[in-house]
């Protein structure tokens, strides 16, 4: 029997970190579909980011990433934050769009652009100082096409020496989350590809260092909520992006794709001991044809269904079926809490925090959708990459 009190005071504990990103206009390599009311600047995703923290009651903070969000005064966003009832959160970094990057960032073969990614890393790092943020979030875009074309081992040695340089550079609460990505934007090699390669590097570098597994970055049938208890067992796991795919890195809505392993994950994550604020729940999406708002609340309340039925999972009747080797009674355990509808339990959760049950309805009734759409006019729509 699982204690639904419990259960219920767990997911009020659960916070969602929602991506700056998500807000503005996204598209694939094909086409940017503009939609009315997207914000034009950092204050402005804010200032949506608010609207579905008021309706959520869940996701308090907000994701940054550099350039895309450089302003000249952190502590005025930090504030502007503030009055809407949210905080600045990870800092993302970004050395994959300078024509200096072409072949890579910190494992590019010279020294100076390797000099002028750490230099971004560590200016990211004075950022965090100023918003207060505790995370470092590093995408590495750096990678071959060809073999032959850059040494593999020398690219790690590179990799290594320039993450060194920004870990010494971290205050005492500050992290360090590295993330990997099978393959895309290189194709042959891709210099942090695997938890493997995250999971080596961080160890190298100390307690500060954490691997974070992106949902959409794996390769097809890969089982992720394996990776997910290993960086556990190892106190490794510092946080998720979270996405759905279907093929590659689609950054669609979480829990949208594959809802059954969303709830493997978080299934895993509990079991381990990483329900705690140790591992960041983020979103790491965009949205390309739909409402950007409603997705992104959307999202939150798949992460939050596919959690609480992690959560109601009879852990004793599981431990129980498992030691006997019932392999039937364990699968049904696990599956009838996956096939629990959580949606009601999430309802009374909600009004005792005192939001809306229906925070999409809620939205809708808001009038932000109407409001920003008759407000943004003019300027340039914020957009993925600006
Ligand atoms: C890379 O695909 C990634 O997942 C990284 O987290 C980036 O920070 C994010 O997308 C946005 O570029
Ligand atoms: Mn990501």
């Amino acid at each position: 029997m699982t204690d639904v009190a419990a259960v219920k005071a767990a997911l009020k504990t659960q916070t969602v970190e929602t991506p700056s990103w998500a807000y503005g206009n996204s598209g694939t390599r094909f086409k940017v579909f503009a939609q009315q009311g997207v914000p034009r600047d950092p204050w402005e995703k804010l200032d949506d980011a608010a609207q579905v923290h008021a309706v959520t009651g869940v996701t308090p903070t907000v994701a940054l990433h550099i350039p895309w969000d450089k302003v000249d005064d952190y502590s005025a966003l930090a504030k502007h934050a503030a009055d809407r009832g949210v905080k600045l959160g990870t800092v993302n970094s970004n050395t994959f769009q300078d024509d200096d990057y072409k072949l890579g960032s910190i494992c590019h073969p010279e020294a100076a652009v390797r000099r002028k990614a750490v230099g971004h890393l560590l200016e990211c790092v004075d950022i965090m100082d100023a918003t207060g943020s505790r995370d470092l979030k590093l995408w590495f875009a750096d990678g071959t096409n060809y073999p032959g074309q850059d040494d593999i081992r020398g690219r790690q040695d590179r990799l290594a020496e320039g993450l060194a340089e920004v870990y010494a550079r971290l205050g005492d609460d500050q992290r360090l989350l590295l993330e990997y990505k099978l393959f895309e934007p290189a194709f042959y090699t891709t210099d942090v590809p695997d938890w493997g390669t995250a999971y080596a590097h961080c160890l190298k570098l100390g307690p500060k260092a954490q691997v974070v597994v992106d949902t959409g970055h794996h390769a097809p049938g890969t089982n992720i909520e394996f990776i997910v208890a290993t960086l556990l067992r190892e106190g490794k796991l510092g946080a998720f992006d979270f996405n759905s795919r279907f093929y590659a890195d689609d950054d669609l809505m979480a829990g949208a794709a594959d809802p059954f392993q969303l709830f493997r994950i978080m299934y895993e994550v509990i079991r381990g001991g990483g329900f705690t604020p140790d591992v960041a729940f983020m979103l790491d999406q965009c949205h390309n044809i739909e409402a950007k708002i409603p997705a992104v609340i959307r999202s939150v309340m798949n992460v939050q269904e596919a959690t609480a039925k992690a959560l109601l999972v009879d852990r004793d009747a599981l431990t129980a079926a498992q030691r006997t080797g019932d392999v039937l009674e364990a699968n049904a355990v696990l599956m009838d809490a996956y096939n629990t509808d959580v949606r009601p339990l999430l309802r009374e959760v909600r009004e005792e925090l005192g939001i809306d049950q229906d925070p999409i309805a809620a939205y809708r009734r808001s009038g932000w959708a109407e409001k920003i759409v008759a407000e943004r006019v003019g300027g340039e729509q914020a957009g993925w990459g600006a």
